[in-house]
């Protein structure tokens, strides 16, 4: 053969063969996203629901892969076997009972059989009958809240409400009940390691149960298209021992103190005129005219601004490790990955340090605060607020200068 006739060959090749390998490399990017230790693979369940939902999807995956071998063997091989060869149309028959009998009772048991435990199983995920805390979850463009009620949760007493968003935090081992409910437009929660997922509907509440074995980080995504920014509304489950559970609910119920720090002591002037219309800062208080604190706290109004009446509470934000819909890092690299290998034992203390200066992610933040919706489209410049009765559906451009920005970060970095 000639170099041409070779080359030629070869195209030829592709050309014919080109079904098969667009399957082949295909079929590699699918395997791909089977890596392990993804972060949010449902084949490494680490709770309880997950892992009745593990115990039912392999066995009723290998049936129906054994099902799917047999009957494709079948086809391929009466297709090679009796394609058209020119013979003579063979003999027409019709009708074999015993044949049709058999064909209907083989799968009818199979069907049963997958049928039983899958009814069961989905009776169990719905069981909330036996969860011993509440929280409730809300999903809106494009986060999520969490609320927990006046209560005692796994032993441990919740004396006032706590509002807090992007982490869901929870207690290990202890079964949780999760009222999911919406804002706006309908979301969906999933945490894949720990259960599976719950829409959020507008007026109505879902419940799902949640629990985790062991301290560390679970990390999920909005599962229902809602709109513009629908990709950047992740969140995170935390798996905290009891005991470190206890100290987070008593760090959130702290009031943010007046900052000592001048630049900070800026940072909240700032804050009360450009902020704290859409976002509480609980323990923020109005100034007298001295510059001293008030008894009036400072109490913001979401519900005039935004479509879904409700922004992120930030009297805690450094005790969150991401912002924005979990999309951000407030941790650095190197912190959030020590945080992210911690072993369970160690987890709980690396997170309740929460961010320390040395471990800040600055650079995202300052981002976030010159210009939110550059960073993630959120349908807020003034025309789109126009077209939406006046508000906006995420957190506008404010426009503040170098200086503000800077004094606006030092008040930050002390909400602890
Ligand atoms: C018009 C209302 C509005 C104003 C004013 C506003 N924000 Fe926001 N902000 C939002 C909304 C809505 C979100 C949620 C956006 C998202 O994640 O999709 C948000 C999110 C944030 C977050 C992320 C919090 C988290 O837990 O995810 C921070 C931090 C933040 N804003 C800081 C500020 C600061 C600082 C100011 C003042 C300079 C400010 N915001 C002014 C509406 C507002
Ligand atoms: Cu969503």
């Amino acid at each position: 053969m000639s170099g041409v006739e070779q080359r030629v060959s070869t195209v030829r090749f592709v050309k014919q063969r080109s079904g098969i390998v667009l399957a082949i490399v295909a079929a590699a990017v699918m395997l791909g996203g089977c890596a392990r230790n993804a972060p949010q693979d449902t084949f490494q369940p680490a709770g309880e629901n997950a892992r009745r939902i593990n115990n039912l999807q392999l066995p009723v995956f290998i049936i129906a892969g054994v099902v799917f071998a047999i009957v494709l063997g079948m086809v391929l091989f009466i297709v090679v076997r009796y394609r058209d060869r020119g013979q003579e149309m063979p003999k027409q028959t019709h009708g074999k009972p015993a044949l049709e009998i058999v064909l209907t009772i083989i799968p009818a048991i199979i069907l049963i059989g997958v049928g039983i435990p899958t009814v069961s199983t989905v009776f169990s995920l719905a069981k909330t009958s036996d969860t011993q805390c509440v929280i409730n979850v809300t999903g809106q463009q494009w986060w999520w809240e969490y609320e927990y009620p006046v209560q005692t949760c796994g032993g441990v007493n919740i004396a006032e409400p706590i509002v807090t968003s992007g982490e869901l935090v929870l207690p290990t081992k202890v079964h949780v009940l999760l009222r999911i409910t919406s804002n706006d437009v309908i979301h969906s929660y999933w945490i894949p390691k720990l259960n599976g997922k719950r829409d959020a509907v507008p007026g109505r509440i879902h419940p799902l149960r949640m629990e985790a074995d062991q301290p560390g980080i679970y990390a999920g995504q909005c599962t229902e298209f809602c709109g513009l920014s629908h990709a950047r509304m992740r969140m995170d489950a935390v798996g905290l021992y009891t005991a470190d559970f206890a100290t987070w609910v008593a760090n959130q119920l702290q009031l943010a103190p007046k900052p000592t720090d001048a630049m900070a002591l800026r940072g909240e002037d700032t804050f009360r005129t450009q902020c704290s219309r859409c976002h509480q800062v609980n323990g923020l208080m109005e100034e007298n005219a001295d510059g001293t604190n008030s008894d009036k706290p400072v109490i913001s109004f979401p519900d005039l601004y935004v479509v879904a009446g409700n922004a992120p509470n930030l009297t805690n934000l450094m005790t969150r490790t991401t912002f924005a819909g979990a999309t951000w890092d407030l941790l650095n690299d190197q912190c959030r990955k020590a945080l992210h290998d911690a072993s369970p034992d160690k987890f709980g203390a690396l997170y309740l340090k929460g961010v320390t200066p040395d471990c800040f992610n600055e650079a995202d933040l300052r981002e976030w605060i010159r210009n939110a919706p550059a960073k993630k489209p959120m349908y807020s410049s003034e025309a789109q607020k126009a077209q939406n009765g006046g508000k906006y559906r995420g957190m506008p451009n404010l426009n503040l200068t170098d200086n503000q920005i800077d004094e606006i970060i030092a008040y930050l970095l002390e909400r602890k």
